[in-house]
């Protein structure tokens, strides 16, 4: 093990239903103990976003994860989450359901984008008040050492403000506001990718690290672009992050729900 100055910090991709999985990565990681408690003593855990949808069980993904942030903090440890897009895609499903006119997604109503895109019935029955509390408290940045963690290799963040603290307060706005055309822009937003991808992907990096980086973070972690359709390898061979953009980006997007076994990626340079 190398010196620390400070308490490691792992990150895990974009989860998509696969709980099973989920548990199996954090058990080999050393978080997780054979009752499903929290075993990584004063290391911090963050998820990606997007628990939900092309899986069987996101719920039991999200349940695991409340019940390690409340178990961590007895240790030191933390954990948290981003928000990604399927979470509002789930939440939209729930607020608004079938009702015609208020999406201009292909679906035309968010319970069907919502199922169009991978939507699991039972994830939705079984959305609970406070699993729905949870989720829409959850920021969409997070600042943790050098890092930028973002769910999405996508730029709208900027039109929900300038600053990281701006931008989780404005899209948790919408989360808790009951326009349908701000939800509706939101997830159309969301739906973006690639954006420091390809040419002139690394000064876009170097520009959204300068507006959000708070002059300490060095690069974006993101997830919600399978590796897979970058690096062009077969989803199943996938098991560890994609470092691009001139180093300044790092994908940790396995692509679980297309068969990647995914993996835990421990930010370095901490403390
Ligand atoms: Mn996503």
């Amino acid at each position: 093990m190398p010196n620390r100055s400070s308490s490691p910090v792992f990150v895990v991709g974009d989860v998509h239903g696969q709980c099973e999985r989920l548990i199996g990565l954090l058990r080999d990681a050393g978080l997780l103990d054979g009752d499903l408690g929290w075993s990584g003593a004063d290391a911090s855990l963050w998820l990606m976003g997007d628990f939900f949808d092309r899986g069987p069980d996101g719920i039991g993904a999200v349940e695991l994860v409340m019940r390690l942030q409340r178990q961590a903090p007895r240790t030191g440890g933390r954990v948290d989450s981003l928000l990604g897009n399927h979470e509002p895609l789930l939440l939209g499903a729930k607020r608004f359901g079938a009702e015609p006119g208020l999406s201009s997604g292909p679906g035309g109503t968010f319970a069907s984008d919502w199922e169009r895109n991978g939507g699991v019935a039972r994830d939705l029955e079984k959305l609970t008040p406070e699993i729905k509390e949870w989720l829409t408290s959850l920021p969409a940045l997070a600042l943790v050492g050098d890092a930028l963690l973002v769910h999405a290799d996508a730029l709208f963040y900027r039109e929900y403000g300038g600053t990281v603290a701006q931008v989780n307060q404005n899209v948790a706005a919408v989360l808790r506001g009951a326009d349908p055309a701000a939800w509706d822009r939101l997830l159309d937003q969301f739906s973006e990718r690639d954006a420091f991808n390809g040419a002139g992907g690394e000064e876009t990096a170097r520009e959204f690290l300068e507006s959000f980086g708070s002059g300490t973070a060095t690069r974006v972690v993101h997830g919600h672009t399978p590796i897979s359709r970058h690096s062009g390898q077969r989803p199943e061979e996938v098991t560890a992050p994609l470092l691009y953009a001139g180093g300044l980006c790092v994908n940790v997007d396995g692509g679980m729900y297309l068969g990647g076994p995914g993996f835990v990626f421990e930010v370095e340079g901490l403390g």
